[in-house]
């Protein structure tokens, strides 16, 4: 099912781009609405003018009203995503991970946007030590970013049924693949392993080691939102999106230095604070209702990372 007009905020970001590439190559007309904070012009410029670029923001209602015009779905995956960020500035982070997102819905429903498919995070299940995360937990979020996270997925619902509004919401694990940026000290910890495998250099592994992320390649988590977009069962409803497996950083690094053929052993720093321990989806909900499963494996996917790096 291709659709004919989509808007992607966040568009020249990392998961939005890889996004962005999949629905261009679909046949789909995508505008991509980006103010350029995290994202890079670099993410879009192969597509050329095969894409409509706005360079803005998602907090412009009257920007927005244009750009969602003849949009039959809109993939809203625009944010501060960083936790850290949220936690040295609440105000400026709910600014645009709320503020945003309503104005997002708000212009949906007045311009008749059949469906918005959102990105949320595993960050609102917080620190729960039940495992693995299943959409049926009570949220815990712990940091404002969470909190963000979890009230986006309020108002999609609370839209879905006072306007009629389709909204899916995915809560996406880790995600690692190409055009990760890996140049603050807060990106995913595969794309500064990378970087530090590529240079030969040793990485530091924060605390013992022993926490485990699940970390799943951005081409699934686009085949994810394609299915929320497309499939009439996702209407209203919440999703975990991740490989539904685990692994713990310090074999993370292993396994990265075992691709890129080298052994250096990592640096030990203190733990970060608010990291939690474990994370692990539970992916028997998007499997059964949507039909997903991930494609990609972790070494398959590093592989992919490496050689872009
Ligand atoms: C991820 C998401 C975040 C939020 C959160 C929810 C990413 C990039 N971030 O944060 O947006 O959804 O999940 O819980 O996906 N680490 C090191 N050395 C480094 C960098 C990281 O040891 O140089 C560790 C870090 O302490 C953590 C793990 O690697 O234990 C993963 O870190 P991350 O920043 O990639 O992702 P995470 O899970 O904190």
């Amino acid at each position: 099912e291709a659709f004919k007009r989509a808007l992607v905020t966040g568009g020249a970001g990392f998961i939005g781009s890889h996004l962005t590439d999949a629905l261009v190559e679909n046949g789909c007309r995508v505008t991509i609405l980006d103010n350029l904070s995290t994202g890079h012009r670099s993410n879009i410029e192969h597509l050329g003018d095969r894409i409509d670029f706005v360079h803005g923001d998602i907090r412009d209602a009257e920007l927005l009203d244009r750009v969602v015009e003849g949009c039959e779905v809109v993939f809203h995956q625009a944010a501060v995503v960083s936790v850290t960020q949220s936690v040295e500035d609440p105000p400026h982070s709910c600014e645009v991970n709320d503020l945003g997102t309503v104005r997002v819905l708000d212009a949906c429903r007045r311009s008749g946007v059949r469906r918005v498919v959102m990105a949320s995070s595993s960050a609102v299940y917080g620190d729960d030590p039940r495992l693995p995360k299943a959409e049926y937990m009570a949220p815990m979020p712990l940091s404002p970013y969470a909190v963000q996270k979890l009230t986006g997925e309020y108002y999609a619902s609370a839209f879905g049924r006072l306007y009629g509004l389709e909204t899916v919401c995915l809560r996406y694990f880790n995600v690692f693949g190409p055009r990760q940026d890996p140049s603050s000290p807060y990106s995913g910890v595969i794309s500064i392993f990378m970087t530090k495998a590529a240079a030969g250099q040793a990485p530091t592994i924060y605390g013992d080691g022993g926490q485990t992320r699940d970390f799943v390649y951005v081409k699934d988590v686009v085949r994810a939102n394609l299915a929320a977009a497309g499939r009439a069962e996702a209407a209203g409803r919440v999703f975990n999106v991740g490989r539904g497996e685990s692994i713990r950083i310090s074999e993370l690094w292993d396994l990265i230095g075992e691709i890129a053929g080298i052994e250096l052993p990592p640096a030990f720093g203190p733990p970060r604070p608010g990291d939690i321990r474990d994370s692990v989806a539970d992916i028997g909900t998007i499997r059964r209702e949507l039909a997903f499963a991930p494609e990609v494996g972790l070494r398959q996917g590093l592989e992919k990372t490496l050689a872009w790096v």
